[in-house]
């Protein structure tokens, strides 16, 4: 109790002291700028779409704009305190930027390197080899990730597939998850699970996770499953695959609790440090109303489930249903050592929260792993996931130091709503001092504001750090389900790969070098040990199907392995 009493302390007297930083900042403003129409217009402007409430854009200097000033200073501050306004119209120059003008414009640091990308053919996935009873209907394709499941020294690639009737309403039938296996001969095919399964069937698989649960050192998966994506959310059992003496083998139903939850993520950590892997999963509300849980590992792979509402301090953020309707529905779940204690905290990814009188997680929070198998909500950190208010969907946070300053600081890969899910969406929070979080965006990410109207930018899924260009630093690899160009003007691209300074600036890689300067490929890019002898190769994948028939219908996919260095 004392411990906490000093922490509030601690808060109010920093609270006190930046509010008197900001009121400085407003105060920076003398009568010549606050009577300068075009300047305090375009302030106006810029503070309204950052969501920041300027009030009527009149020209017109109020408390209205002070105070919106005041909160984005607080929201994006700079490194060192501004001493003239000037400085606060060009950082909010910057930040309205980083939303709203082009990755590709006048700004752009793009690069192009100096060899050409190797890509290949590798694998045609194809719906019609199944017997399946919608026959018109279209196969949605997603690539997951990548692990070596055979323990041959090279990985697979984890690819989910779902159905869409002529209308894109979900279809309650199961299809393959494919895990394509890359041979050296370029025989490359679907993996052959070792017993009574040899291919798992789910109807929509929606986040993999890949770690050695059977600590045998060879990569297991396990895939959070949803179920028909609609209502009435049957939802589905979940997948698990370990590694046995005789390969890969499914025990989905062994190990698992057999359950039809609407599982929509999940990760993996080590939540009680007693050496397993446990696994943690997000559910959205689905017919039997399942409720988040993690699954207590006993360290050969065999889960117990237990709901995270026990786990928690505070269940407030948690409770999915509330007076009968879902209420805390997230993204995805991730598990993550943010304070450097080894023990995994537990972040909650923000999601789909409607009406807006209902977004009780509006935004995204890690929650504390108190070192012994829970979670505090009291502590809790907020992380800022608002670009498009409650229809942000955080989908993936990456947690890396990316200055070097001893404290790992976070990616956050998002998407919103617009009929269908859309956007792309890259945040970088920096932990600049511990448990402070701070919007770096502006400063090490390129300028997000695609042309691309968003009802035609699909999602951006999940993202990976990794070293793409071998010169020591961790680059930055987004899985979106959109390709890299839709065309072959640089206006309808989007940056999938951005490039690590050494310093944790990132700049775009020039989409053109990647998709051959054609349209539509490059879907989807994974990042895996695809080479020969395991060397560091991009899968990615491309639309095929009938595109003269009276609609259009996808078959499934072909995929191609690039080498990139
Ligand atoms: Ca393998
Ligand atoms: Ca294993
Ligand atoms: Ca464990
Ligand atoms: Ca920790």
């Amino acid at each position: 109790m004392p411990i906490n009493k000093l922490h509030i302390l601690v808060l109010v007297a920093s609270i006190c002291s930046t509010t008197t930083a900001l009121n400085a900042n407003s105060s920076l403003f003398g009568d010549d700028l606050k009577d300068d129409h075009t300047v305090v217009l375009q302030l106006q402007i810029q503070l309204n779409e950052l969501g920041f409430d300027a009030g009527p854009t009149d020209g017109a200097w109020g408390r209205r704009t002070a105070g919106a000033l005041d909160a984005f200073y607080e929201r994006f501050p700079p490194a060192a305190p501004f001493s003239q306004a000037s400085q606060l119209i060009d950082r909010l120059q910057l930040v309205h930027d980083s939303w709203f003008a082009s990755p590709f414009g006048p700004n752009s640091d793009l690069i192009t390197p100096p060899s050409s990308l190797i890509s290949n053919q590798v694998f045609r996935s194809d719906i019609r080899y199944q017997e399946l009873s919608c026959n018109d209907c279209s196969v949605v394709t997603f690539a997951f990730g990548s692990g070596d499941f055979d323990g041959d020294g090279v990985d697979e690639l984890v690819v989910g597939q779902h159905l869409v009737d002529q209308n894109r309403v979900a279809v309650n039938e199961a299809t393959r998850t494919l895990i394509i296996k890359f041979d050296a001969n370029g025989e490359n095919r679907e993996l052959v699970l070792a017993g009574d399964t040899p291919h798992v069937s789910r109807v929509h698989e929606r986040e993999a996770v890949i770690a050695d649960f059977n600590s045998d050192g060879v990569d297991d998966l396990f895939i959070a499953a949803t179920g028909v994506d609609g209502p009435v959310f049957y939802g589905e059992q979940n997948v698990l695959i370990l590694s046995s003496p005789d390969g890969p083998i499914d025990v989905s139903f062994a190990n698992l609790p057999i359950i039809n939850d609407n599982a929509h993520g999940a990760d993996a950590g080590d939540i009680d440090g007693d050496g397993d892997i446990d696994i943690v999963v997000s559910t959205h509300g689905s017919t039997e109303k399942y409720d988040s849980y993690v699954l207590w590992n006993d360290g050969t792979g065999n889960f117990r489930r237990q709901i995270l509402l026990d786990l928690v301090d505070d269940p407030s953020l948690l409770q999915l249903y509330v007076n009968g309707r879902s209420a805390n529905q997230y993204s995805t779940m991730k598990l993550a050592d943010l304070n450097g204690d080894q023990f995994p905290e537990l972040l909650l990814l923000s999601c789909c929260q409607y009406p807006a009188s209902m977004a009780q997680n509006y935004n995204s929070y890690a929650l504390i792993n108190d070192q012994n198998g829970a979670f505090l909500a009291e502590d809790k950190i907020v992380f800022i996931t608002d670009r498009w208010r409650n229809y942000t969907f955080a989908n993936d946070a990456d947690v890396h130091d990316l200055d070097g300053n001893g404290l790992v600081d976070v990616i956050l890969t998002q998407s919103t709503q617009s009929d269908f899910w859309n956007g792309h969406y890259l945040q970088i929070l920096m932990q600049e001092e511990p448990d402070l979080f701070v919007d770096r965006t502006a400063e090490r990410l390129w300028d997000q504001g695609y042309e691309i109207p968003i009802e035609l930018l699909a999602f951006a899924d999940q993202s990976t750090l990794i070293d793409l260009d071998g010169d020591g630093d961790s680059d930055l690899l987004t899985t979106s389900s959109a390709p890299a160009m839709r065309s072959s003007q640089l206006s309808e691209a989007i940056v999938q790969i951005g490039i690590n300074d050494g310093a944790g600036k990132f700049s775009p890689l020039d989409p053109r070098w990647v998709s051959h300067e054609g349209g539509f490929s490059f879907i989807g890019p994974v990042v895996g040990r695809f080479g020969p002898n395991g060397e560091l190769m991009i899968a990615s994948h491309r639309i095929y199907g009938s595109y003269s028939a009276e609609r259009n219908v996808t078959y499934g996919v072909n995929f191609y392995l690039h080498r990139l260095r």
